[in-house]
């Protein structure tokens, strides 16, 4: 048998430094949260149902005694219903997601197959409230990285700064009206710091505010230099009468939610906030690399072969 060309790692590549960076960040979220009284939970990977989420991606469908089961696009119904069942302040998952983006993303830097979201669901929370907590554990985990990792960040040269609060806030309506559809990576080039978006068309979960239909309680995290979106979360609509009129409106089947559904139509659900950040869209940033698979040892590409 003919050995594979394999394609190794050169010595002289970054990724050790950047692991090493990885690692600080990843243990300064752990500690943040905890301080936080947070609550962590382990991954749901297979589930019946899963986040139909806004753009389109091919359902990964894995059949199991009859039944069909999807890998995991996002936990929030998880999240939804474990902060009801549980009744903690908050929770957070490293959650992996699969997302089998459709179209042509062979040129896409910041999209992976496969990745990792930090997932968080605070209970009873308000939107400014998760933006705040969002803001204070960036700031948390840039400094620690800052702090611990002079070395590497030096190696890379990346010059990294700080945020202060409060980060600014725009409204996507307003963002559209003058920067065109592609105002999310305009204003990113634009910004120095990292930024908030709020009140987008989204998920049926994502709430709806009451006084003002087709806008929305919701935001992204954004980071600047064109770096874009990390963050995206939002207040959650839990009441079953409001969800199922929401999932009719976007043409979604409501059986296919029905045991969710059905937690909501026992008034098991309770108002929450939260978000999920993207771990190798932060790392991508710490780091200042321009493509996300120069972060990730065994990168999944959308459009490109998968070889581990
Ligand atoms: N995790 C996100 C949230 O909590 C949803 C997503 O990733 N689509 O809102």
């Amino acid at each position: 048998m003919h050995g594979l060309e394999i394609e190794r790692f050169s010595t002289d590549n970054h990724l050790s430094l950047i692991f090493r960076i990885q690692t600080e960040a990843l243990k300064s979220i752990h500690d943040f949260l905890h301080e936080m009284d947070l609550v962590q939970l382990m991954p749901v990977i297979l589930s019946p149902i899963t986040d139909p989420l806004t753009h389109p991606v091919h359902d990964v469908r894995i059949s199991y005694l009859g039944q069909e089961l999807q890998l995991t696009k996002s936990m929030i119904f998880h999240k939804q219903i474990a902060i009801a069942t549980l009744g903690v302040k908050g929770i957070y998952i490293m959650s992996p997601n699969v997302r089998f983006e459709l179209g042509a993303l062979e040129e896409s830097e910041k999209h992976l197959l496969e990745f990792t979201q930090l997932d968080i669901e605070l209970q009873g929370a308000t939107a400014p409230e998760f933006m705040l907590l969002m803001e204070n554990l960036i700031i948390h985990v840039f400094s620690q990285v800052k702090e611990s990792c002079e070395k590497e960040l030096d190696v890379l040269d990346v010059d990294l700064c700080i945020p202060s609060k409060p980060f600014n806030v725009y409204n996507s309506w307003n963002l559209r009206e003058k920067y065109g559809s592609d105002f999310g990576y305009k204003i990113s080039m634009r910004e120095k710091d990292p930024f908030w978006i709020t009140d987008f068309e989204r998920e049926f979960y994502d709430k709806e505010d009451p006084h003002r239909r087709g806008h929305y309680i919701n935001y992204d995290l954004y980071f600047p230099e064109g770096f874009g979106e990390v963050l995206s979360g939002g207040e959650r609509d839990y009441e079953y009468k409001i969800l199922l009129r929401k999932i009719q409106e976007r043409n979604q089947d409501p059986t296919h939610f029905e045991h969710y559904l059905e937690y909501a139509k026992q008034g098991l659900l309770v108002p929450s906030a939260g978000g999920g950040l993207g771990i190798e869209r932060m790392i991508r940033f710490l780091t200042k690399k321009k493509l996300i698979k120069d972060i990730t040892l065994f990168p999944k590409v959308p459009g490109t072969r998968i070889v581990l």
